[in-house]
């Protein structure tokens, strides 16, 4: 095979996964606007989701997050997607909308609320059975305002025990994702604050717990590659959860704010052989002045077109540069990559997969959004806005 072969046949292999609450209304903490077509339950933000990957080839699976998309039969759910060609993905769990979680859910100094939180993440797991997905992640909301508020350590402690009693549950072929989150919404302390917190706990849990890197959740500045290339050194990376942000966690669409730091991340992800089904490439993104389902679209090939730069990088030119200490030869090996225009490329590997090389245009040719508009009336909220 051509090397140029090969990288076209990674490129058909990649494999996003597009979050359900994506799809549907969604806002900042003083506005959700409503859009028209949004999907009223579960089913119709697969039906969209469809959509996304019958132009793009490459969203096949679908993140769920609890309750938001809670139905009574979820192997029946699980039916719906493969009737459209796609697959039930990560389950996202949410101990962070009740009331009861005011001062936390695991880590909640009060054992009543953190059994509570527990429960659910062990339902999730039955959710998992059902739908045959293979990962639950975890993200806490779980942290303090003010120093003194809680005993941060004995915090750790009541994570580290939900955590093992859940990690106990998973089946043989499921596993924990836990991520993690500078601040927000606690400011002064989270209890899952950076990658080396989350680190230390898989570690301790064991194979089947593994770090999810969300893109927008470190300070800023922060080298995100650098982080994610250790994390596969160590064999604890369980994927990504993409998005852009400018200044803190902005949920926009992956590769518009930085595509270079994009095609940085996903360099360390084929330099460390995390190219494979054993990385999780999620997106995580709401869209809230925008069409939904394009910019779904657009993100998806945001993250195709960093990933075929990341391939396209020559790295036996960049290791003899590197070996010769020639410090301008090798930036210049990897800034050749990311300026390559990759968009002809992109397109012949689509054709090549029998889909229209444009999806933007196919979809919006395609008579879906309006269809969407004309059919479904009183969208639901997607959570955040709720
Ligand atoms: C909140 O910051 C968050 O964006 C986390 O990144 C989760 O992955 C997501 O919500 C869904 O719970
Ligand atoms: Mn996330
Ligand atoms: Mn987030």
């Amino acid at each position: 095979m051509t090397e140029l072969a090969a990288v076209k046949a990674a490129l058909k292999t990649q494999a996003v996964e597009t979050p359900s609450w994506a799809y549907g209304n969604s806002g900042t903490r003083f506005k959700v606007f409503a859009q028209q077509g949004v999907p009223r339950d579960p089913r119709e933000k697969l039906d969209d989701a469809a959509k996304v990957h019958e132009f793009t080839g490459v969203a096949p699976t679908v993140a769920l997050h609890i309750p938001w998309d809670t139905v009574d039969d979820y192997a029946a759910l699980a039916r719906h997607a493969e009737d459209r060609g796609l697959r039930l993905g990560t389950i996202n769990s949410n101990t962070f909308q009740d009331d009861d979680y005011r001062l936390g859910s695991v880590c909640h100094p009060d054992a009543a609320v953190r059994r509570k939180a527990v429960d659910h993440l062990l339902e999730c797991v039955d959710i998992m059975d059902a739908t045959g997905s293979k990962a639950l992640k975890l993200w806490f909301a779980d942290g303090t305002n003010y120093p003194g508020q809680d005993d941060v350590r004995a915090r750790q402690d009541r994570l580290a025990e939900a955590l093992a009693e859940v990690y106990g549950r998973l089946g043989a072929d499921q596993r924990m994702l836990l991520e993690y989150k500078l601040f927000e919404p606690a400011f002064y302390a989270t209890d899952v604050p950076d990658w080396g917190t989350a680190y230390a706990h898989c570690l301790k849990l064991g194979p089947k717990a593994r770090v999810v890197v969300d893109t927008g959740h470190h300070a800023p500045g922060t080298n995100i590659e650098f982080i994610v290339a250790t994390l596969l050194r160590e064999g604890k990376l369980g994927g990504f959860d993409f998005n852009s942000r400018f200044y803190a966690d902005d949920d926009l669409m992956a590769g518009a704010a930085d595509p270079f730091q994009l095609f940085r991340i996903m360099y360390e992800v084929v330099r460390g052989g995390g190219f494979t089904a054993d990385v999780a490439f999620m997106l995580d993104q709401c869209h809230n002045v925008e069409s939904k389902i394009p910019a779904i679209i657009r993100s998806v090939m945001n993250v195709q077109e960093a990933t075929a730069k990341a391939l396209l990088v020559d790295r036996s030119a960049l290791a003899d540069a590197q070996r010769a200490g020639d410090v301008l030869g090798a930036n210049a090996v990897l800034m050749d990559a990311f300026d390559t225009d990759v968009r002809p490329l992109l397109r012949e590997v689509r054709e090549e997969m029998g889909l229209d090389a444009d999806p933007m245009a196919a979809y919006a040719r395609s008579g879906w959004a309006e269809k969407i508009v004309a059919e479904r009336v009183g969208g639901e909220q997607a959570g955040w806005g709720a």
